[in-house]
């Protein structure tokens, strides 16, 4: 936190996001209107499951990175009654969460929900099936196109086959809708770092005189979110005082937007081949089937 406010661009990473309240947050996004993203790769995931399943191969051992309420995944553990489920994630609550109910949903599973961050290395479970890796959500787009990479090549290791939910590259107005939706969650989802600062390290953020800010930035193919300060202000976290300008700005989050092309060549930089990609008639969303090559 306090390498990143004291950068000539104050920057946090969007893992931090994801507290408890963050967690909730996030639910009620994909329950937006706006937010097309979850309904998109439901819509998507259900209407092409048996090919999905048949990529995938039953009896897998399903690892899924940030894994959060594991919506999309029920359908994946239906259709591929995997012999383990691996739910990684950052958020404690989500991935308490989620076991306790997927557990009374599918009694039969082996669930080993693995709380961490996927930047970094995690221990996993020695593999007993041949292992799949889940990344649906876009979380993808949340990384640098290099961070991007680094993961592609982590999980490369982990397993042969990955599939990956990306969101596409599409219309400005649309993107603009979805990430400043009208009922102001995505704002409170934005403006919940700064009250988890202060909350767990101690800070006098004045949510007040902070406002939520999103934009898409075609130039490079990302949503950027900010908080930007709507007054000349210090904020003190500990010993550390941060000055604010009126209109300065925290950058918390980047949602990387890919073409089908763009991703599958990120893919294949880290060594990936990509199978299969499956895309809606609105092209909105797309899933990519990737084998290690
Ligand atoms: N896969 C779900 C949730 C996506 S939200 C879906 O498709 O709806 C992103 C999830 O990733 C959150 O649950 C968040 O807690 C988790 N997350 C974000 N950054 C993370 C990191 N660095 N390591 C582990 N989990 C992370
Ligand atoms: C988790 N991630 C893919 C979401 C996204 O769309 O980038 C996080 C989010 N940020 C604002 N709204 C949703």
């Amino acid at each position: 936190m306090i390498a990143g406010l004291s950068l000539p661009q104050k920057s946090l990473p969007p893992k931090y996001f994801y507290d408890d309240a963050g967690s909730r947050l996030f639910e009620r996004i994909c329950r937006l209107p706006e937010y097309y993203l979850t309904r998109a790769e439901l819509a998507l995931t259900k209407s092409n499951l048996a090919s999905i399943a048949r990529f995938a191969g039953r009896g897998c051992e399903l690892i899924e990175y940030g894994s959060g309420e594991s919506l999309k995944t029920r359908l994946l553990i239906r259709a591929l009654r995997p012999a383990a489920y691996l739910p990684v994630d950052i958020s404690q609550a989500a991935l308490r969460d989620a076991a306790e109910r997927l557990a009374r949903e599918f009694p039969w599973l082996e669930i080993v929900p693995v709380n961490g961050d996927f930047m970094r290395p995690i221990e996993l479970p020695r593999a007993r099936a041949a292992r799949v890796v889940y990344f649906p959500g876009s979380t993808i787009g949340n990384l640098s196109p290099e961070e991007a990479h680094a993961f592609l090549s982590m999980t490369r290791g982990q397993a042969a086959r990955m599939l990956v939910g990306v969101d596409l590259r599409k219309d400005a107005n649309a993107l603009h809708a979805a990430y400043n939706d009208s009922r102001r969650v995505t704002a409170a989802f934005n403006l919940n770092l700064l009250a988890r600062i202060n909350l767990e390290l101690g800070a006098d953020f004045d949510l007040r005189r902070f406002q939520h800010y999103a934009f898409y930035n075609a130039a490079v193919g990302r949503i950027e979110m900010h908080v930007v300060s709507l007054a000349r202000q210090d904020v003190r976290i500990g010993r550390h005082r941060f000055s604010f300008d009126v209109g300065e700005s925290i950058h918390t989050e980047n949602s990387y937007k890919y073409s089908v092309e763009g991703f599958r060549a990120l893919a294949a930089r880290a060594g990936y081949a990509t199978e299969k990609t499956w895309t809606d008639r609105k092209a909105l969303f797309a899933l990519h089937a990737l084998k290690a090559s």
